[in-house]
């Protein structure tokens, strides 16, 4: 991070010290328009924070300084920005609607794959939705079991949920992703195995949660066969029929006994993370069809235009990161709360903790020295009202400080009485009564107890983004994953670390290889530390070994 331009921010940040965000309203009327802006379906209402005009032109200098308008040309235009994996970073181009664009990856213009790939992602869904692609049994197909974590789970499952209105109603969709065996054996609890499609969706094809579900939930496939007549031949070419892949791995899809005619490829441009509008999007092409997948697609487009093109101090990505980094960096927040006032967006948080927390979770630079300010903040959240009477007390009242992006819908799609005007006077008031609290003055001419008004009073100037759409559809969606993506990306600029890679989740990976030998070995190596040798003992009695 620029430490001049940032000193500019901190010398601001001072000299506005003893200013809340009340005083902030009390000087300026036109603040709220001042401090909103409208993009691709979303307006944002960021007035709620404690900036004004000279701290924001100090931000945008930061942003400046860390060359991001070059950077992000370099990430649309197919640059190895990922440099310590030596890949492109290319997720725009999954939704890049120009007919006329050409991006090109080693020579190769990649968007021609894209459409290829999008072409035979309709042609299939479109083939089982209406009922021609057949199980073995003849029937189609009711269930659909995604296979696939982290990256090749959380968007999908996240994405089903908020487009339920989209969905097929008379199709089911099952997301299996953890390697605890209660996952994959409550989903097949639920399905019949003649008229389930398994999705083995990994980009590599050797992640060790998806594969043991995927040869577990072969092995449960062929014994159904088999109880349903077929023979040991006719069981195994019936796989066919019943699973298809989402990968990269042409080799491994077919060793495992997948027609790779039924592959859907995506490609190593594409990070896990942000794989969602990519093949592995298969499933939620299946629930909600290819003409509502391709407005999602339209949705994320229209926001990568705005972030590429609108000038920063109206760039709504680039304003969210900042905000995030005047609250890191200046207040020292440590984490920051998405709350969404929609149901359909319950697993909103979660998807965004992936995308956030493993892009930008990093200790070192773009040169490998440890940074010397705080980077990426924990993100969490739950959806709106709920989150009310659980953790908003500590948000109100706490000791930490954590800002807040409140998402709202102004119409429902599921009009019941005067519920949707309450789920929205509650996301309202939640950012008014944060920003300006109640005074210990206010909370007396009430004629509140004496002895209570500590308890009863709230400080106020608590930080909050307010981002509203008309309706949640596949294009508001869109474009609300494209926001949060850029977001991340410019913050991971300007803090100078590699956004694209996660080297923080290998070394659990291999040692669990080294445990799980321990656990089943005749006689375990006991190499471990005390502790961890302790445990595996333990477990090993547990289980009679
Ligand atoms: C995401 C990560 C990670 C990845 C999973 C699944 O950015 O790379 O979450 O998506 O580890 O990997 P596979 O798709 O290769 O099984």
């Amino acid at each position: 991070m620029d430490a001049q331009a940032w000193e500019k921010v901190d010398e601001l940040i001072d000299k506005n010290q003893t200013k809340t965000i009340k005083d902030l309203f009390a000087e300026d009327k036109d603040r709220a328009a001042k401090f909103s802006l409208e993009a691709a379906g979303w307006f944002l209402d960021y007035s709620k924070n404690r900036i004004d005009e000279a701290t924001m032109k100090a931000l945008i200098k930061l942003a400046e300084k860390a060359n991001l308008k070059e950077e992000i040309e370099k990430m649309f235009t197919g640059k190895k920005i990922n440099a310590t994996e030596g890949r492109a970073v290319l997720h725009t181009a999954l939704r890049n609607l120009d007919k006329n664009d050409k991006v090109k990856v080693d020579g190769k213009d990649v968007l021609k794959d894209v459409r290829k790939v999008l072409d035979q992602m309709g042609d299939f869904s479109d083939a089982v939705r209406r009922g021609q692609w057949k199980g073995f049994a003849g029937k189609r197909i009711k269930n659909v079991v995604n296979i696939g974590i982290g990256g090749s789970d959380l968007g999908p499952v996240m994405a089903n949920i908020a487009l339920t209105p989209y969905t097929k109603r008379n199709m089911k969709f099952f997301f299996v992703s953890n390697v605890d065996s209660t996952h994959l054996a409550e989903t097949l609890r639920a399905v019949k195995a003649n008229e389930t499609l398994f999705i083995i969706a990994s980009k590599t094809f050797t992640t060790q949660e998806t594969m043991s579900n995927a040869l577990a939930a072969k092995e449960w496939f062929l014994a159904e066969a088999k109880k349903a007549g077929l023979k040991k031949a006719d069981a195994e070419a019936a796989v066919a029929k019943h699973f298809v892949a989402v990968s990269t791995a042409a080799k491994e899809v077919a060793a495992f006994g997948i027609d790779t005619k039924n592959m859907f490829v995506f490609w190593d441009w594409v990070g896990g993370r942000y794989s969602l509008p990519s093949a592995i999007g298969l499933s939620l092409m299946l629930a909600i069809g290819r003409n509502n997948y391709k407005k999602l697609l339209k949705g994320y487009y229209k926001m990568d235009r705005h972030f590429r093109t609108a000038r920063f101090s109206r760039n709504m990505p680039v304003i969210l990161a900042l905000l995030g980094i005047l609250y890191v960096n200046g207040y020292g927040a440590e984490s920051y709360c998405v709350l969404p006032y929609d149901q359909y967006l319950s697993r909103f948080p979660a998807y965004l903790q992936q995308m956030d927390m493993e892009s930008n979770g990093k200790c070192v630079d773009k040169d490998g020295n440890p940074v010397t300010y705080s980077t990426g903040p924990i993100e969490w959240g739950e959806p709106g009202t709920n989150g009310q009477h659980s953790f908003y007390q500590l948000i109100h009242q706490g000791t930490h400080l954590i800002p807040c992006d409140f998402i709202g819908c102004s119409k429902t799609h599921n009009p019941i009485g005067d519920l949707h005007d309450k789920l929205m006077a509650n996301l309202f008031a939640q950012t008014e009564a944060l920003a300006f609290g109640k005074t210990a003055e206010e909370c007396a001419a009430e004629g509140v107890d004496k002895k209570l008004i500590p308890f009863k009073t709230f400080e106020g100037n608590k930080p909050t983004n307010t981002l509203l759409c008309d309706q949640l559809t596949p294009e508001t969606l869109g474009a609300l994953v494209a926001l949060y993506e850029h977001k991340v990306f410019v913050q991971g600029v300007i803090w100078n670390v590699y956004s694209y890679d996660q080297w923080g989740v290998q070394l659990g990976k291999v040692l669990a290889k080294g445990v799980l030998s321990d656990l089943t070995a005749k006689k375990p190596s006991g190499k471990h530390d005390a502790s961890t040798n302790q445990l595996i003992a333990r477990y090993r009695k547990a289980v009679g070994r």
